[in-house]
């Protein structure tokens, strides 16, 4: 998991080096030890050149606008607006599903099961289709928007997590820190994209969403969303979710932050967690103004 502080890591590591270097070269000046030195510490050196020239991605903050009702028993691994409802691709074998939610109630309106030997993850709208992804079965599975009637099948080679969509094409995450893109149409893969940020791979990049042109990713198993430039694939800011936490009233164990939405009539953006009590719309705050998830 790529650490939420990776810029302050890496100085606070290379910090420690300088200062290991100072003492080793007094040690050996006093004829003291010269194991000091022997020490590998290559990550963190190959870190440090070459992250020196990279600009540190931007913290944006964030405040809650409204909080609502959501499914405990949801593990949420895909989440997306459409027409005034929330829908969701639940995971867990035996427990995935497809669902349409009424947001200010939470109530699930319509559903359909996955079958119980697939757990299934990401999810995306196109068009008047939906295309949901499993995590290991390498296969996709297509319905009908309005009746959830399945209306095909595809495959990929390895996992599949999260899916999102711009204009033109659907982002695949598969866990590593490359997305793909695939041709809505036949869902083939059409291109790749390798994100970094200050020069290095992110993995795990989760359920996504594309917001205002920037694409949004939840990092899986931490509370950080990482805004992606899709043309260059490089983090341009992070937001920590960590403060929702706090608002959370749960009864029983829940999971991971995850899940994004984004209404972009409405300019709400709404976020939750698997097997969390509660979603909340959040109005995103960056530094430069203009303001993803609610208008200034
Ligand atoms: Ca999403």
């Amino acid at each position: 998991m790529t650490s939420p502080s990776h810029s302050a890591g890496a100085a606070r590591r290379t910090g420690r080096r300088s200062l290991a270097t100072v003492v080793s070269l007094v040690l050996i000046a006093a004829g003291g030890g010269a194991w000091f030195l022997a020490r590998p510490d290559g990550p963190s050196s190959r870190a440090a050149s070459t992250t020196a020239s990279a600009p540190a991605p931007a913290r944006w903050s964030f405040t809650v606008v409204n909080t609502y009702p959501h499914d405990p028993e949801a593990f949420t691994q895909g989440l997306l607006y459409r027409d005034g409802f929330l829908y969701e691709s639940t995971g867990l074998n035996g427990r995935s599903s497809l669902r349409k939610v009424e947001i200010e109630t939470g109530r699930v309106v319509q559903r359909r099961a996955v079958d119980a030997e697939h757990f299934a993850e990401g999810l995306v709208d196109w068009g008047s289709r939906l295309i949901q992804l499993t995590w290991q079965s390498n296969v996709g599975f297509v319905y009908a928007l309005d009746s959830f009637e399945p209306q095909g099948t595809f495959s990929y080679t390895g996992e599949g997590w999260g899916l999102a969509r711009d204009a033109r094409r659907i982002i695949m995450s598969d866990g590593t820190s490359t997305l793909r893109f695939l041709d809505p149409q036949t869902l083939g893969e059409t291109g790749r994209l390798a994100v970094t940020e200050r020069g290095l791979p992110v993995g795990n990049l989760n359920e996504l969403e594309m917001v205002r042109g920037d694409l949004f990713a939840n990092i899986w198993q931490s509370d950080d969303v990482v805004v992606i430039a899709p043309d260059t694939g490089h983090v341009i800011a992070r937001i920590d979710f960590s403060p929702l936490r706090a608002q959370l009233h749960a009864t029983q164990p829940i999971d991971v932050f995850n899940g994004i939405a984004w209404d972009e009539t409405g300019d709400r953006l709404f976020v939750t967690g698997k097997l969390w009590p509660q979603l909340f719309e959040v109005r995103v705050r960056r530094p430069d103004a203009v303001t993803p998830g609610g208008a200034p």
